[in-house]
């Protein structure tokens, strides 16, 4: 079975792939950054750790990842590793850039000298599509990108450089355009997990209100554990692709909120409240992603609804609180 090396092991999508790949009988290994709390770092792998290999290093340290990748010598790479926070890129704009534009170009010249037959997967993302929709509504691989934040931008730069050298340099690199995914796992500055920590919280006494941004945007939110297996499935393909991941449908924040809200027994107009430092200099109003590409050439469709997604957020976030 292929050795896979996933860069971002330790973050959502990484613990979910390698769960995976596992389960299929691959050899799995990752990179992980240094932590001054390193038992907080690796919290999502844990479980895992006897059964892969991970190496300290960071996308911003092209030696790092070359020195991982002449070890392992993998036949797969996904690169995953970012600053995956849309509203804080505008505060770190070119720490964003850094890792997430040049950081992947890092990966596929590491790639390029130390393994250069592996199968690349870049983690590209609908915020790539910015304000532009098609006239149906919806967005898919041909829709023009127009990016509304750093994070966008820096995505768009992986993005293009992924095609640039998978033509220039015949390598096989395919972006996964996913749009937004969550589980029990993300982290609790996105807004589905924050509302549905915050939620539970105020049901359990712990706090009486809700902190939030803008709630009149939409997204078309799925489950990390199906789009991972998306990402699988683009690395199997005789041919690298492009291809959009998503469930095809949206609802706004203030959808979330009702849902999450109404599932624990409370009305969310009684607790959430509107703070100006959770709005973005610009934001992206609305995404819905068409994956009929996915579906014929992948074979691939989500299990996950939304209303399944937030019952199994809810369920684990109550756990743990
Ligand atoms: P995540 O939970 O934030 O995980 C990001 C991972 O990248 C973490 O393991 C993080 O390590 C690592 N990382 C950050 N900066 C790094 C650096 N300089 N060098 C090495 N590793 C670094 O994100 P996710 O939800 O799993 O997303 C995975 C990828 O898909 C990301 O590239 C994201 O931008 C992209 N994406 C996500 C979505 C989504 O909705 N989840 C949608 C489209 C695309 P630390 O734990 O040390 O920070
Ligand atoms: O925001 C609004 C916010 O931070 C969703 C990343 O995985 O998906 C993710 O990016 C929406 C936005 O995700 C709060 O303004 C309101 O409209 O959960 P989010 P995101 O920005 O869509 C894409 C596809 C990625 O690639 C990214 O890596 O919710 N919102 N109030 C809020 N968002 C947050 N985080 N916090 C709030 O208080």
């Amino acid at each position: 079975m292929p050795k896979v090396f996933i860069t971002g092991i330790n973050g959502q999508d990484g613990s979910y792939l390698t769960e995976h790949l596992l389960s299929m009988g691959c050899e799995v290994g990752g990179l992980v950054r240094r932590s001054s709390v390193a038992e907080n770092q690796t919290y999502r792998i844990n479980h895992l750790e006897k059964d892969i290999k991970t190496y300290y290093g960071d996308l911003t340290d092209q030696k790092s990842i070359e020195n991982a990748l002449n070890d392992f010598k993998p036949e797969k790479v996904f690169n995953l590793a970012a600053q995956s926070h849309v509203r804080l890129s505008f505060q770190m704009p070119a720490f964003t850039a850094s890792v997430n534009a040049l950081g992947a170009l890092n990966v596929f010249e590491a790639v390029k000298s130390c393994c250069p037959d592996a199968k690349v997967y870049q983690a590209s993302s609908s915020e790539m599509f910015g304000s532009s929709v098609d006239e149906d509504k919806y967005q898919r691989e041909s829709t023009p990108m127009h990016p509304v934040s750093p994070y966008g931008c820096s995505k768009l730069y992986a993005y293009s450089v992924a095609r640039n050298y998978r033509r220039a340099y015949s390598m096989f690199i395919s972006n996964g355009i996913l749009f937004n995914h969550e589980s029990p796992r993300r982290g609790t500055n996105f807004v589905t997990a924050k509302v549905i920590e915050g939620a539970l919280k105020i049901k359990k006494g712990l706090t009486n209100k809700l902190e939030l941004g803008n709630l009149d945007s939409f997204r078309d939110w799925g489950h990390s554990y199906d789009y991972t297996k998306a990402m699988i499935k683009l690395l199997d393909l005789d041919q690298p692709e492009d291809i959009v991941i998503s469930t095809g449908v949206t609802n706004s924040v203030r959808d979330l909120c009702r849902v999450v809200f109404s599932k624990i027994g409370l009305d969310y107009k009684d607790f959430v409240k509107i703070n100006k430092k959770y709005i973005r200099p610009q934001e992206l109003p609305f995404l819905c992603g068409d994956s009929s590409k996915a579906k014929k050439m992948l074979n691939w469709k989500p299990d996950y609804d939304f209303d399944k997604l937030i019952t199994e957020m809810i369920n684990s976030f109550d756990k743990s609180l």
